[in-house]
């Protein structure tokens, strides 16, 4: 998972972008980057690492000029060199810089077209490579005589007829301003917003509300599915739909996980979205085990706090803090390499035992992935006394792997893969193991006045939205995405550098 931020400003946005990035570090752990443009010319800095460690003041004051685009990566596709973080610089037509969250289904074919027929050049393995090459070429054909909104419009519109998935995009055109469309499903999320100034108007589009929160920008809106904007560099806003219209389905994981709780996405509260979720369990709770002789409900933090608080209120037992996290360890999910994952589990949760001895306790997750953390959850609940050990899991099964840009384990290493709810409560040690369903999901998800057709569920259900996903390109997936794929790639690809401009 990837987060983006662009903005067109009145003044410099390097510390506007820097903390919007900040703000969207969640989403992604791996690298990070900023590029601006100052009259005519471009600045990058990107590096492996986080927001804080990245850039340090001599990169912040190279960063000039009042556009600039920022994001933070967690390797989708590809590899996880610096090389490959992000923005990605091209240099014709005109000099533009690009970064994306997101994961294109197409990119074998669009691969060899782009270089087969485009005669364009790609250096990585990375899927903003291949998309910053459609759109350049695309907009060589569609700006040749001069750089206009309804070029760039063109440009975009072929786009989205080449490429396939879920995809968020920013991206800045020397001497015209900044351009962002998102997929034409809206699978991957993009909102935009506005803030007025002494000098006149700012936009900024971002992955997330929270980004624009923090900076004082107004959420205008979400961008539509397929909908492009272009801000030029006197401060006009341009929209256009660029795609025909297809079901617009926003992934259902940004909800369940990914998002932070104070943003809203697709004109739902992430945070409401997740108490909803604790109610539907709950009531599966009370419909389906009436009987239960659950003491205490305790969220495993951060994510599921939200939802626990409605199950434990609901059941009428209390919500309990039993496991206190260190704040400063990174997420589990989120660290590549299977022994890492395991080691980090005690690194960062701690059990007061207080809470759990002689009780019967049903923790509650956001998801249960691998089941590894789970797994030494229940452990560390039973060393600290539990009687019976139940875990509840905020979202169904994940059975299948993620294709649009979630790095999702694949199938092999999904816990849920082939088995029953009583097969993953054996293997976690679970004494009972409670999923949400799926329509109750999409019921505690929909928010009435959203005007969406649906989500894109595929993690769940196998089912995915773009219709072109198929057994070959998963079995290519499991390749490129297993740990031992992962574990090769590491010792092949000894970090390299950055690429500054
Ligand atoms: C919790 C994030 N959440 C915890 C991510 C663990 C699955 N895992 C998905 C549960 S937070 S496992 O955001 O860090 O608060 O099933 O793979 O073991």
């Amino acid at each position: 998972m990837c987060g983006v931020v662009g903005i067109v400003g009145q003044s410099p946005v390097n510390q506007a972008i820097y903390d919007a990035l900040t703000v969207l570090q969640h989403r992604g752990q791996d690298a990070a980057g900023i590029c601006t443009e100052d009259r005519g010319h471009l600045h990058l800095w990107r590096d492996n690492g986080l927001v804080r460690d990245v850039f340090d003041a001599s990169h912040m004051l190279g960063l000039t000029g009042r556009v600039g685009l920022g994001h933070v990566r967690y390797p989708t596709a590809g590899g996880s060199s610096a090389s490959e973080s992000q923005p990605f610089y091209v240099n014709s037509p005109f000099g533009i810089c690009l970064a994306h969250n997101g994961n294109l289904t197409n990119i074998t074919e669009l691969t060899e077209i782009l270089v087969r027929e485009d005669r364009r050049h790609l250096n990585t393995g990375s899927d903003s490579e291949v998309i910053l090459n459609v759109l350049a070429h695309e907009l060589q054909s569609a700006c040749a005589a001069a750089l206009t909104p309804a070029g760039i419009f063109t440009a975009i519109t072929e786009l989205h007829k080449r490429c396939r998935g879920g995809y968020a995009v920013v991206a800045m055109i020397v001497g015209g301003g900044m351009v962002a469309f998102r997929d034409p499903h809206g699978i991957r999320p993009l909102v935009i917003g506005r803030r007025e100034t002494k000098a006149g108007i700012e936009y900024m589009v971002a992955s997330e509300s929270v980004a624009l929160d923090i900076l004082g920008f107004e959420l205008m809106r979400d961008v539509a599915p397929g909908e492009a904007v272009f801000v030029n560099h006197a401060g006009q806003l341009y929209t256009q739909h660029c795609a025909p219209a297809k079901p617009y389905t926003p992934c259902i994981f940004e909800y369940v996980y990914f998002a932070r709780p104070d943003s809203i996405i697709d004109k739902i509260s992430v945070y409401k979205a997740r108490l909803r979720m604790g109610e539907k369990l709950a009531e599966q709770i009370l419909r389906d085990w009436s009987d239960n002789d659950i003491d205490v409900v305790m969220p495993v933090p951060d994510t599921s706090r939200t939802a626990a608080l409605p199950v434990a209120h609901m059941l009428g037992v209390k919500n309990r803090e039993g496991f206190i996290k260190n704040r400063y360890v990174g997420r589990t999910f989120i660290m590549p390499g299977q022994t890492e994952r395991k080691r980090s589990v005690r690194r960062k949760l701690n059990a007061i035992d207080l809470e759990f001895r002689n009780k019967n306790v049903l923790i509650v997750d956001d998801s249960i992935v691998r089941g590894t953390t789970s797994q030494q959850i229940i452990d560390m609940a039973r060393e600290a006394g539990a009687k019976n050990v139940y875990f509840a899991s905020a979202a169904p099964p994940v059975r299948h792997p993620n294709v649009y840009g979630i790095d999702m384990p694949v199938a092999g290493e999904l816990i849920a893969h082939g088995r029953t709810s009583q097969q993953v409560a054996d293997l976690i040690g679970a004494d009972r193991v409670i999923y949400q369903d799926l329509d109750d999901l999409v019921d505690a998800v929909r928010f009435t006045e959203a005007n969406i057709d649906g989500f894109d569920t595929s993690v769940f259900s196998g089912e995915y939205v773009t219709g072109d996903v198929t057994p070959a390109y998963l079995a290519r997936l499991e390749r490129e995405r297993s740990d031992n794929a992962k574990r090769q790639r590491e010792l092949d690809l000894p970090g390299r550098r950055h690429a500054s401009l």
